[in-house]
């Protein structure tokens, strides 16, 4: 069994019944890891058909550091919708916050903001503000090119001083890079593992996150593993996870990428995957 069929099959199996903030119960377990050789193909789920291009364009819009959603809408990509609207917004801020992400369709300090400007004071509706902060992605960058060996290639984008500025506090909220025997290896911590609905985006978009930095490097691709939290499944996932779980999975597509300058030029549009036979998709209503 692939290594996400194993985490439904544990959740599923061992999962207990909690409430959370969203009004929909889930069944969760208190963790689990998440482990593949990117030598075996490219981690997109074939049990069912996930949307590569979105995966990609949130990439580029977290690597790009933008926190306006309509970057992502543009693109007719909605899977940040949720997280603009009135009563969503409400969650965790004071009046004037709330007022301003709504009116600028912002969605605060999150992912991209701590990578490329950690510590740099966020106030993207102040068009005349210069970002500052500190910029992690560059920094990993230029050390996977000058000292390898570190055990420091660390970006984390929980930052307790910016959380109440955020529209939803990141779930992955960490990655840690490591070069090996010449591999490249990608290491990613999760607090909160919506496993129908988050993980097989959150798994491809680190995939393709190792990809690009090995592109970058001239490191070959090595293994991607993910640590997970509060791994659960929404109790209205449950028929299609379990459904899911009977299909017989594809071998793994492959992943190409043309013109690759820097991982700072790059743009989604500049990856395809080649060969991804998948299963039908399946709907899972998100929970918010
Ligand atoms: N909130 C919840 N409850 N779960 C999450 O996984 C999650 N995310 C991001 C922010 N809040 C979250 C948003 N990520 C889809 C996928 C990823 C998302 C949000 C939504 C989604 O609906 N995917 C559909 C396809 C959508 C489409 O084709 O337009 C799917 O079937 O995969 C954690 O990262």
């Amino acid at each position: 069994m692939d290594a996400y069929s194993k985490i439904v099959r544990k959740v599923l199996d061992q999962g207990q019944v909690k409430e959370n903030r969203t009004g929909v119960n889930t069944i969760a377990i208190a963790g689990a890891m998440f482990e593949h050789d990117m030598a075996e193909g490219f981690p997109l789920l074939t049990t069912k058909y996930v949307p590569f291009t979105l995966v990609a364009q949130e990439l580029e819009f977290f690597i790009k550091g933008i926190t306006d959603k309509n970057w992502l809408r543009d693109k007719n990509n909605h899977i940040w919708d949720e997280w603009c609207s009135p009563a969503k917004v409400a969650y965790g801020h004071d009046d004037e916050t709330r007022k301003k992400m709504m009116d600028e369709r912002e969605l605060g300090p999150i992912y991209g903001w701590q990578w490329r400007h950690f510590g740099g004071g966020y106030q993207a509706w102040d068009k005349a503000a210069v970002p500052s902060g500190v910029d992690q992605l560059k920094n990993l960058v230029d050390t996977l090119k000058t000292n390898p060996n570190d055990r420091r290639m660390i970006v984390s984008a929980w930052n307790p001083v910016d959380i109440g500025q955020m529209a939803l506090p990141p779930c992955h909220y960490g990655f840690q890079v490591t070069v090996i025997n010449g591999r490249l290896n990608l290491l990613w911590n999760q607090r909160s593992v919506d496993t129908a609905l988050g993980l097989p985006f959150n798994i491809a978009s680190y995939g393709l996150l190792l990809t690009l930095l090995a592109l970058e490097s001239g490191f070959k691709p090595g293994t991607l593993v993910g640590f997970l939290g509060d791994t659960h499944i929404y109790e209205n996932h449950v028929q299609g996870l379990t459904q899911q779980l009977e299909r017989k999975p594809f071998s793994l597509p492959g992943i190409k990428t043309s013109s690759f300058s820097s991982i700072f030029d790059w743009q989604y549009k500049d990856t395809g995957l080649t060969g991804y036979q998948h299963h039908p998709a399946i709907r899972f209503e998100i929970a918010v």
